[in-house]
């Protein structure tokens, strides 16, 4: 996903006219994590860096206390980010977001048949699963934590993750998950790159794509405005404090 924050206004200006409720993207990572909002934004910068033409301009939208349902209903149905506004219609939930962009934009899934089987069904399993690492690795892109001891739901999870990832690169060449292009399935696990990083998981030769994620220039943006965030989020710090020992904190907003 992106780059230069400048070069992306410039893909929003020429771009197809969408625009992106990524709320949080930046602050959310920064603290604490939803993922999807994360995904957002990534998938939004990513694909519109691949050259696929996506433009969209994302929005910043703080959680409101003590809850934001109400708050998230002024613009998405379900409370929840991320959304899409386009042409007058709100696209909701990630998956909604991305089959809603695929039948209008070439690349979102590998053209390869094998390819395309294998991203559409790990997208569909990040999206549905892996509610331990969800739970208990909370995403937080600023700070360094060695976890707490692993529960085996979530070793199942990382393990699963590792064999995911391998068995993508090995399958398709890499270096993206599903083959040589960036795709939908490198979207959806973006901000497993950066649980990665911040609770030092091992996910083998997978670590590969970490690596190659996290390089990204849209990786590399939206960790620097992460680390730029002003504001803590009680909950999220509180999630982050049970996940085990912060070793490193990189906030200095
Ligand atoms: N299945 C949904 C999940 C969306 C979701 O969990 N969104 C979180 C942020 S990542 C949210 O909006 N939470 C609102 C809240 O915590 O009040 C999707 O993938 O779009």
């Amino acid at each position: 996903m992106t780059f230069d924050v400048h070069a992306l206004d410039e893909f929003v200006l020429v771009g197809s006219a969408v625009t992106l409720l990524a709320i949080l993207a930046v602050r959310v990572s920064t603290r604490a994590g939803l993922p999807s909002l994360l995904i957002y934004l990534l998938m939004g910068v990513a694909l519109g860096e691949a050259g696929l033409g996506i433009g969209f301009e994302d929005r910043v939208e703080p959680f409101a206390k003590p809850v934001n349902y109400d708050a998230f209903r002024s613009f998405s149905p379900t409370g929840q980010v991320p959304a899409l506004l386009h042409e007058g219609r709100t696209i909701y939930d990630s998956l909604g977001i991305t089959l809603y962009l695929a039948d209008r934009h070439d690349g979102v899934w590998p053209a390869d048949p094998d390819a395309r089987a294998w991203a559409q069904c790990t997208v569909a399993e990040m999206h549905s699963g892996f509610a331990a690492l969800r739970n208990d690795c909370t995403m937080n892109v600023g700070v360094r934590v060695t976890p707490k001891p692993m529960s085996a739901a979530l070793a199942a999870n990382v393990a699963r993750i590792r064999e995911l990832f391998e068995e993508g690169l090995t399958q398709f060449g890499g270096p993206w998950l599903a083959g040589a292009d960036f795709s939908a399935a490198d979207a959806f696990f973006a901000p497993v790159a950066f649980r990665i990083r911040t609770y030092g998981l091992d996910v083998g030769a997978g670590q590969a794509w970490v690596d190659h994620m996290l390089a990204h220039p849209a990786m590399r943006e939206w960790e620097r405005q992460a680390l730029t965030e002003e504001w803590r989020e009680e909950s999220h710090e509180a999630e982050l404090a049970a996940a085990g020992v912060i070793t490193a904190d990189y906030r200095h907003g």
